[in-house]
C-alpha cells in the first residue's frame, strides 16, 4: 500500500501584515489552501491508497468558513485516497471545531477524541490514532499504551513532541515509540522532517509556517509492501525560507545595501521569505536606516527581515586611550585585543550596545 504522511498544514495561518504587508498576508493564506491542493494532485496522480494528516491541519478555531469549504472541495477531489486527520493542539476536538463547523466530504475521516482506530480491510492496513480535545498536554499520557496490531499494515497516526523537554503538547519518549508493534508511526507537531528511525518520522509542515523554518517543506511519500518500507521526501512548498548573513563595511551607502540584498534574493530565488542578518560596520555618525532599507526592498519584491548586528566603526583605540581611567576605557579592554573578526556575535553586540550607553552617559554628564 501506498500512503502520504503529513501534518501541520496550519490552514487559516498568515503572516503579520505589518511584515510584507496586507495583500501578502491575504495571499499567504490562500497560498496554504493552493499546496493543500498540490497534495492531493499528486496523490491523485501517484496511486495513493491514503493522506494521512498528523494533526494541526488548523492554524486555530478563527478560519473563515469559506476556508473550510473551500479545503472540503479541495479534499472532495481526492479520487482514491481517503484523507485521515487526527486533531492536535492548535485544532482540538473542542465545542465548535472546525471539525464539526461544516460537513465534510466523504474522503474526510476525522478521528475522535482519544484513541481509536480506522479499518482499511481493502488495504489490509489500520490506523490509530490518538485526537485531541484540549489545546495543551503536559503529561505523557499515553505511554501505557500498546495499540494492538489488527491487519498486514498498522500505522499510528499521532501528534506530539520527541524532541522537546519538557512540553505542554503531549511528551512521547522514543524508548515507548520503538517498543510499539507498529509498521510505521506518523507523527506530527515538528514543522521540520525528522526520521527517528526509519519506520517512526515526523512529516514536518509542507510550507514555512514562520521565518525559522529553513530548509525543505513537503510530505513523506510512503510504501508499505510485502517487501519492507520505502519512504521519499517530496518537496512542495511554495516558498523557502532562508537565512542569510551580510558583511557590510562603512562605505556602504544604502543604494549598494539596496542592490546586493535585491541581486541575492534574485539569484535566489525572489518568491523566498529571506532573513538577514547585517553583520560588519556601519558608519558611527550615520547609523543604519534599517527599516527604510526593509521598505524599500519590500517595493522592490524582496520578501526581507533585516537584523542589524553591525558595529558603528568607532576607533577602539583612540575611544580606549581617550577613556584610559573611566569605565568606557575599562569596558572596552575586557574585550581583549582581538579584532572584531575574531568577536563571536554575542560579543560583538555586547560591545556595541556597551558602548553605545556609556556614550551616552559620558554625553549626559558633560
Ligand atoms: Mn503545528
Amino acid at each position: 500500500m501506498r500512503f502520504i504522511h503529513t501534518g501541520d498544514w496550519h490552514i487559516g495561518k498568515t503572516v503579520a501584515p505589518q511584515r510584507y504587508g496586507a495583500d501578502f498576508a491575504r495571499k499567504r493564506r490562500r497560498e496554504l489552501l493552493e499546496t493543500a491542493e498540490s497534495i492531493v494532485r499528486f496523490a491523485n496522480e501517484n496511486q495513493v491508497d491514503l493522506l494521512l494528516c498528523a494533526g494541526d491541519l488548523f492554524h486555530s478555531s478563527y478560519v473563515h468558513i469559506d476556508e473550510l469549504k473551500s479545503l472540503n472541495t479541495i479534499l472532495s477531489q481526492l479520487k482514491k485516497a481517503k484523507f485521515v486527520v487526527t486533531p492536535g493542539n492548535h485544532d482540538p476536538l473542542i465545542w465548535d471545531s472546525n471539525y464539526e463547523r461544516i460537513q465534510w466530504c466523504d474522503q474526510v475521516l476525522v478521528a475522535p477524541a482519544g484513541r481509536s482506530t480506522f479499518s482499511f480491510p481493502e488495504l489490509d492496513c489500520t490506523i490509530h490514532t490518538y485526537g485531541w480535545s484540549e489545546a495543551e498536554l503536559p503529561k505523557p499520557i499515553l505511554e501505557d499504551w500498546q495499540p494492538k496490531k489488527q491487519s498486514r499494515y498498522d500505522i499510528l497516526l499521532l501528534h506530539g513532541d520527541v524532541l522537546t523537554s519538557p512540553t505542554r503538547y503531549l511528551p512521547l519518549s522514543p524508548a515507548w515509540l520503538r517498543s510499539l508493534d507498529m509498521d510505521y508511526i506518523a507523527l506530527g507537531h515538528i514543522h521540520q522532517p525528522v526520521v527517528l528511525e526509519e519506520r517512526i518520522r515526523y512529516c514536518g509542515s509542507p510550507e514555512p509556517l514562520n521565518i525559522g523554518e529553513t530548509g525543505e517543506h513537503g510530505f513523506w511519500l510512503c510504501d508499505l509492501t510485502t517487501e519492507g518500507f520505502r519512504a521519499g521526501k517530496i518537496e512542495i512548498a511554495q516558498r523557502r525560507c532562508i537565512k542569510k548573513q551580510m558583511e557590510i563595511s562603512p562605505q556602504d551607502a544604502f543604494w549598494q545595501l539596496r542592490s546586493a540584498i535585491r541581486a541575492m534574493a534574485e539569484q535566489e530565488g525572489i518568491s523566498n521569505l529571506y532573513d538577514i542578518e547585517l553583520r560588519g560596520q556601519h558608519g558611527a555618525e550615520h547609523p543604519l536606516d534599517v527599516e527604510g532599507l526593509r521598505q524599500e526592498l519590500l517595493s522592490d519584491g524582496v520578501l526581507c527581515q533585516l537584523k542589524d548586528a553591525t558595529l558603528p566603526d568607532y576607533d577602539l583605540q583612540r575611544l580606549c586611550a581617550e577613556n584610559e581611567n573611566n569605565l568606557l576605557g575599562g569596558f572596552i579592554r575586557s574585550f581583549g585585543d582581538s579584532e572584531d573578526k575574531k568577536r563571536s556575535e554575542i560579543e560583538q553586540l555586547a560591545l556595541k550596545m556597551g558602548i553605545e550607553v556609556l556614550l551616552q552617559e559620558k554625553r549626559k554628564q558633560q
